[in-house]
C-alpha cells in the first residue's frame, strides 16, 4: 500500500518545479551587476500574457470575438481581442517603472512613458496579439515581444522613437506567448531558448522545455503558397524543388502552414523546418515582404539564433537590419539551419532546380 502511494506520489510531483519568475532570478544571478529591473519586466509580461490567455480561453463567451469597427495603422480590420491584448499589455507595462518607451503592431506612434510614472531603461515592442485571422476559430495564436535597451542609459526622460528603432543584434531579450493547446512562454535573455507552459491551476509559468535547440534540418516547410505567382523565380523554384520526390534529400517535404507566425514558429522550432514569408508582389504598395522587423521578424530571429537556427531575408541577416520606421516590414525566411540555407541558395539563384 505504502508502496503504492509512493509511486502515485512519484507519478504526481515534478522532481522539480521551476516557476518562470525563479528561473530569470537564478539566471540574472550569474550578473551581479544586474538591478533586478529585467526580471521584474518579465514578470509584467508574463502578468500581462496570464490575463490575454484568460481572455483568449473565453472569448466566445466574454463578447470578444469580432470586429472592433476600426482599422489599424496597417490598414488591417482590428479586432475586439487585438485591441484587449493591446490595451492589457500597455496597463500591465506602463507603470512598472522598467521602461521608457514602448512600441505596438496596433499604435501609430511610439508610446513613451509619461514623467508622472517612473521611467526605467528599457524600451519593449510587441505585437499583442498575432495572427489575427485566426481569433475568431479557436486557432492558436500569439504574442510577440521584443526588449532593447534605452540608447542613453543615464537619461531619465520618456524613450523616443530613435529607442525603438535599434537593429535586432541589440536586443537584451524577446520571445513569444502562444495561446495554443496549454498556453506557453518561450524566451531568450541571450542564454539560450527557455520555454515555459501556463499551469492554470496554480496560474503558474512552469519550465518545461529547457534549452531548446532548433533540429539542424527538418522535413517541414511554411508557406502561404497561394501567393505562388506573386513570388520571385529564385523563391518559385524552391517551392518545385521542395515538392520533387527525391528520397536522398528527403523530398517532398511536408507542408504545414497554420497563418500564425507564432504557431507556425513553434512547431518548427521543436521539430525542425522552415517559415518563409517572401517579399511578394501582391500589393502593389507593399514592396518590402509582409511581416514587421521590429515585433515580429527580429524578436523571432534572435530566438532561432538562440536555438541554434537562422533568419534571413534571403539576402540579409534579420539580425542586421538597421530600422528606419517603427511598423517597417521585411521578408522572413526562419528555421533550421540548413534548411534557411538552401531557401537562400534558391533565392539569391545560387541553386537552380
Ligand atoms: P495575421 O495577418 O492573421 O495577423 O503578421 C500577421 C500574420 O497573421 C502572421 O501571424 C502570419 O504568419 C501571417 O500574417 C499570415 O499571412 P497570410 O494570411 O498572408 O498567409
Amino acid at each position: 500500500m505504502v508502496d503504492y502511494i509512493d509511486e502515485l506520489i512519484e507519478i504526481k510531483v515534478p522532481k522539480k518545479i521551476v516557476t518562470i519568475q525563479r528561473h530569470i532570478m537564478e539566471m540574472e544571478r550569474q550578473y551581479p551587476q544586474a538591478s533586478g529591473n529585467f526580471s521584474g519586466l518579465l514578470y509584467d509580461i508574463c502578468m500581462a500574457a496570464k490575463q490575454v490567455s484568460y481572455h483568449v480561453n473565453k472569448a466566445g463567451l466574454m463578447d470578444l470575438l469580432g470586429q472592433q469597427g476600426t482599422e489599424n495603422v496597417h490598414g488591417e480590420q482590428v479586432k475586439k481581442l487585438d485591441m484587449f491584448a493591446h490595451d492589457t499589455f500597455v496597463k500591465a507595462l506602463m507603470p512598472g517603472g522598467h521602461l521608457c518607451v514602448m512600441g505596438s503592431e496596433e499604435e501609430e506612434d511610439v508610446i513613451p512613458i509619461p514623467k508622472t510614472e517612473q521611467v526605467g531603461k528599457y524600451v519593449c515592442l510587441f505585437d499583442p496579439l498575432d495572427g489575427s485571422s485566426n481569433i475568431d476559430v479557436n486557432v492558436s495564436i500569439g504574442t510577440i515581444f521584443s526588449i532593447h535597451k534605452r540608447l542613453d542609459a543615464s537619461s531619465e526622460e520618456p524613450g523616443t522613437l530613435e529607442d525603438c528603432l535599434q537593429p535586432g543584434w541589440k536586443q537584451v531579450c524577446a520571445g513569444y506567448v502562444i495561446y495554443g493547446s496549454s498556453t506557453m512562454i518561450v524566451y531568450t535573455a541571450g542564454n539560450g531558448v527557455h520555454g515555459f507552459t501556463l499551469d492554470p491551476s496554480y496560474g503558474e509559468f512552469i519550465l518545461s522545455h529547457e534549452n531548446i535547440q532548433t533540429p539542424k534540418r527538418g522535413s517541414i516547410y511554411s508557406v502561404n503558397e497561394s501567393n505562388f505567382d506573386y513570388w520571385d523565380e529564385g523563391f518559385k523554384n524552391y517551392i518545385r524543388w521542395v515538392k520533387k520526390i527525391d528520397e536522398e534529400t528527403n523530398r517532398p517535404r511536408n507542408s504545414r502552414y497554420i497563418g500564425s507566425l507564432v504557431a507556425d514558429f513553434h512547431r518548427n522550432l521543436l521539430y525542425g523546418g522552415v517559415f518563409c514569408y517572401p517579399l511578394d508582389r501582391k500589393d502593389p504598395k507593399i514592396k518590402t515582404g509582409k511581416l514587421r522587423l521590429l515585433y515580429e521578424a527580429a524578436p523571432m530571429a534572435f530566438i532561432i539564433e538562440q536555438a541554434g537556427g537562422r533568419a534571413t531575408t534571403g539576402f540579409e541577416r534579420i539580425l542586421d537590419i538597421e530600422p528606419d520606421d517603427l511598423h517597417q516590414r521585411v521578408p522572413l525566411i526562419i528555421g533550421s539551419e540548413e534548411d534557411v540555407t538552401i531557401v537562400e541558395e534558391f533565392m539569391q539563384e545560387k541553386r537552380q532546380l
